[in-house]
């Protein structure tokens, strides 16, 4: 757990953040920033998936490539708990755009030894943090190629908004992935996105399980996801 100045909220926050066996500064390492929902915070991912020890065990086994994850706050506001309201936050989850954009990318990129190319950097997020990805992810073409969407909420923009531009987003994007379990309420959000992206010509890989709104879903999505990430 690290702390960093946001200088879009004006304070000190918190960010979790994975290193991978024998993380060395005399390498390069790509980035995975990944993002929590309504009722999470920092410690959500680890708490649901444990990052640490799927990615241990992809790395020894050849699967996925050593790569740093980090995990933010993403409700972008001076007390960033969830509190007894959640959905009340929803507004500083906007807001955290400029919150990765200016405060923890740079935060991360100068304390540890990363890539700083669009190609060696993947965002991706759970529900609300599902929205977030695809909402900043494909709003920043020029900052991230690989986007995931896990459960997306309906903070996700509509459509047409989050992908103005697909001869663009067809040939930035290394990967595009879009998951929601068929038992998750929230599984119209991303079946309207997934059907413009058909409708485009939008390369993306639809992953739907027999999952709710619920960890297993995540933990799946993640352990899929990081397997495609940086090759
Ligand atoms: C909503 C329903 C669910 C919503 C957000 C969520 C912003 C988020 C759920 C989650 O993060 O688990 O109407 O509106």
């Amino acid at each position: 757990m690290i702390e960093y100045d946001s200088t879009t909220v004006g304070s000190k926050r918190k960010m979790l953040v994975y290193t991978p066996p024998g993380y060395t500064s005399d390498q390069k390492y790509p980035v995975l920033y990944l993002l929590h929902g309504i009722g999470g915070d920092e410690t959500e991912w680890q708490r649901f998936a444990t990052p640490d020890v799927l990615l241990d065990n992809l790395i020894a086994d050849g699967k996925a490539v050593p790569m740093i994850i980090v995990m933010p706050n993403g409700r972008a506001q001076p007390d960033d708990r969830p509190g007894p309201n959640p959905m009340a936050t929803a507004p500083a989850f906007a807001r955290f755009e400029r919150d990765l954009l200016d405060d923890v990318i740079p935060a991360i990129q100068a304390r540890y030894s990363t890539f700083t190319d669009r190609e060696s950097r993947a965002l991706a997020g759970l529900s609300m943090g599902g929205g977030q990805a695809l909402n900043f992810g494909l709003g920043h073409l020029d900052t991230f190629a690989w986007v995931g969407g896990f459960s997306s909420a309906p903070n996700t923009k509509p459509p047409a908004e989050l992908v103005p531009d697909p001869a663009a987003a067809k040939e930035k994007l290394r990967l595009l992935w879009l998951s929601c379990g068929n038992k998750d309420g929230l599984i119209r959000i991303s079946q309207g996105v997934h059907g413009y992206l058909k409708e485009q010509g939008v390369p993306h890989v639809w992953h739907v399980d027999g999952n709710g709104h619920d960890a297993t879903h995540w933990r799946n999505n993640l352990w899929f996801f990081a397997q495609r990430l940086f090759k």
